[in-house]
């Protein structure tokens, strides 16, 4: 095997291109965190690859925090409306963003999905982002949080491998502990590397399915 890689370079076309939209997607967001704050609403981006438990988990956050706060939830998704319609069962106002062939929200997406939404009303806004540890990185949101979630049954490098996911990731949360042992992945071990890529981080090993480790999501999120 070769041993030195392919790289990316900066001689691409459209490198001028991207960095407009990096900076419009950051204005937007800043917009979209000025307007949830006079309303005094805080919001949390939730991102994970598919299938790690992103809804499993905001379905459980928000059995627990409805009766004291009102939430509102954002689902953003390819194509389908299954996600939407199961936190919607929780009886909270969910407002689906099709995102079509793209693999990530958008400042601009969330823009038009709040004013679905009476701000006035609402305390909490989770937003779950496109299942994915790449592209959602470089897109804020106008989130006040990021909670990023990986799973035991994606192996043992994660966190090692999408180290960039996590830059401004306030929580990350390890799910489907109940799978670690016939995964052969260390819950210890993944908890360590997430340390490494991101000290400071707060690590919260959950099964989400059964509500395992959801009271101590919400309290690494000050909720
Ligand atoms: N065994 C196990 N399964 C889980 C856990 N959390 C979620 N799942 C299952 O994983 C699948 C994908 O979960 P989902 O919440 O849809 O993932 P998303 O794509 O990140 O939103 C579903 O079948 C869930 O029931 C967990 O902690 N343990
Ligand atoms: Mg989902």
């Amino acid at each position: 095997m070769r041993k030195e890689p392919i790289v990316e370079t900066e001689e691409i076309f459209d490198i001028e291109l991207e960095e407009d939209l990096l900076n419009r997607n950051r204005e937007l967001a800043e917009g979209n965190h000025k307007a949830m704050h006079e309303h005094g609403v805080r919001a949390l981006d939730v991102l994970g690859s598919i299938g790690s438990g992103k809804t499993t988990l905001i379905t459980e956050m928000v059995k627990r925090l409805r009766d004291r706060m009102n939430v509102a939830v954002l689902a953003g998704d390819l194509t389908t409306m299954i996600d939407a319609e199961r936190i919607e069962e929780q009886g909270v106002p969910v407002v689906q963003i099709h995102t079509g062939k793209e693999c990530h929200l958008d400042a601009n997406l969330v823009h038009k999905a709040l004013a679905e939404l009476d701000l006035a009303s609402v305390d909490l806004v989770i937003i779950e982002n496109v299942g994915n540890l790449i592209c959602p990185g470089e897109f804020p949101l106008g989130a006040d949080q990021r909670l990023v979630m990986v799973s035991v049954t994606e192996g043992p490098y994660t966190a090692l491998k999408h180290p960039y996911i996590f830059a401004d990731a306030e929580v990350a949360v390890i799910n489907k502990v109940d799978l670690a042992e016939a995964m052969e992945v260390s819950v210890d071990g993944l908890a360590e590397d997430l340390r490494k890529v991101k000290p400071g981080i707060k690590v919260v090993p959950t099964n989400a399915r059964e509500g395992e480790g959801v009271d101590e999501v919400l309290r690494a999120l000050g909720l």
